[in-house]
Parts: C-alpha cells; structure tokens; sequence
C-alpha cells in the first residue's frame, strides 16, 4: 500500500521535516506584538477570496514581468503584478509596516489575489486589553507565524508553475535591476547561507524534488489582443514599499 507521504512528492516519510519558528518584529513595526495567532475573516479591506476569474486572467499575462519591475507595470502585461495583486491601484503608502493603497476614485478592489489572501484571512479583531482594533497576524510581516501562510504561498507557487507551463520558465529582470532581483541573484534573505538560492533556481520543480498534482489547467482561452512590454514601460520612478510578505 503506498505511503500516503508519497501523494505530496516525498519518497518516504523520512524526507518530511518540521520546521519550528516564530518571526518577531521589532516593536516599531508591530507595536502590539501579540504572542498568539488572531484571524477574522474577511472583515479587513475585501469581504471575499480571490475568484477564480482573477486567476485566469492572470494567466493570460504574457510577461512574467516587465520595465520598472515594481508595482507600475499593469496586470494585463505583468503576471508578477497579477499574481501579486497590484491591480489597478495608483500607489501605496506604509502605514506601521502594511500596505495602505491608495485607490483610484472608481476602484473598489485595490487588492487582489496573494495580498487579497492575507488580507481575508487576517482580518482586523478586538484584542483584550488593546485598545484599537488588531490585523490579524498575517496580515503584517508575523505572517509566516500563521500556518495560512504556508497553504497560501504553496498555492502562489503553484499558479507560477501554471503560468510557466503556459509560456515557458522565463524570469525578469535577467540583469541590471537592483541585487537580489534579477534571474542569477541570490535572493534576500537567503543568500546569507545560500548563496545558490536564485530566481533561476526556482523555475524548474522537478529539479527541486516536489510538484503539484493539480496546476491551473486550460490554455490561453480568451486572451485577447496581447499587450507589449513596452506599453508598459512607466516613468522609472522606483517605488519601493513595503510589500506583504
Ligand atoms: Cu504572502
């Protein structure tokens, strides 16, 4: 009889692991610092999870990604902005370590898939003995303290994979962005005990020893007209913020 382990791409029950952590930020980002995970669903910014539209829309994306490489380049163009959820907002300001968008006047969804994610999950609750209302733990740079947020970004993972099935194992920026973002780089934080941890690296699973049973199926259904590169290509304003992690 086979292992039920073996359903998840692990050759015996030997391959699985724990890992045991709790991320801690310092009190000027997350000044309440619980010590327990809070979730209140969808009583924070969205009401509902992402539908299933949005992921194929996302898959429609023809560029994983594409000049400034930050949160300008429009969903329809790059599939990391789609993926991530920078959907139709107009920019964002940091508020104690999260994101607060600033949306457009018509806007009703500033956030989307990933980000729409945490932002269900986590919620916003009344804690004993705080005053104001608390997001939720994943909600903020604690989210990996909540088991979600493993479920989640296996699941992002997961509609790369498709999206890669789509259109090949390609990366941008292959060069010339700021370190740690482009294709050879060692990735942040992991290049300080890993310094073959890449983007590169990342592309193709079944060197990674792991794979999904069930990918985003289709194909390009509906694609419409493709839109190039380099419409939308914005003045190179780097923005950075503080993106959810
Ligand atoms: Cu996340």
């Amino acid at each position: 009889m086979p292992s039920p382990y073996t359903a998840f791409g692990a050759k015996n029950y030997y391959d699985l692991f724990v890992l045991w952590f709790t991320v801690v930020d310092p009190k000027v980002v997350d000044p309440v610092g619980l010590r327990y995970v809070t979730r209140n669903f969808g009583t924070l910014l969205v009401e509902s999870l992402p539908p299933r539209v949005d992921i194929r829309s996302a898959l429609r994306a023809d560029h994983y990604d594409a000049p400034t490489f930050d949160d300008s380049p429009p969903p329809e163009v790059s599939f990391r902005n789609a993926l991530e959820g920078w959907r139709d907002e107009v920019g964002n300001e940091c508020s104690h370590g999260w994101v607060e968008p600033i949306p457009q006047q018509d806007h009703v969804k500033p956030h989307e898939m990933h980000n729409r994610v945490h932002l269900w999950v986590a919620g916003i609750s009344k804690v004993p003995g705080i005053k104001d209302p608390v997001p939720g733990t994943i909600a903020n740079n604690t989210s990996p303290n909540d088991p979600v947020f493993f479920l989640h970004h296996a699941n992002v993972d997961r509609i790369w994979q498709s999206w890669m099935a789509r259109r090949g194992r390609v990366y941008a920026p292959r060069s010339g962005f700021r370190a740690g973002q482009n294709l050879n780089d060692p990735m942040t934080p992991f290049a300080s005990f890993d310094r073959t941890a890449t983007p590169a690296s990342q592309l193709e699973i079944s060197k990674l020893d792991y794979r999904y049973e069930r990918p985003e199926p289709g194909s390009r259904e509906g694609g419409g007209r493709p839109v190039s590169a380099e419409t939308a290509a914005r003045p190179p304003a780097l923005r950075f913020n503080c993106l959810l992690q």
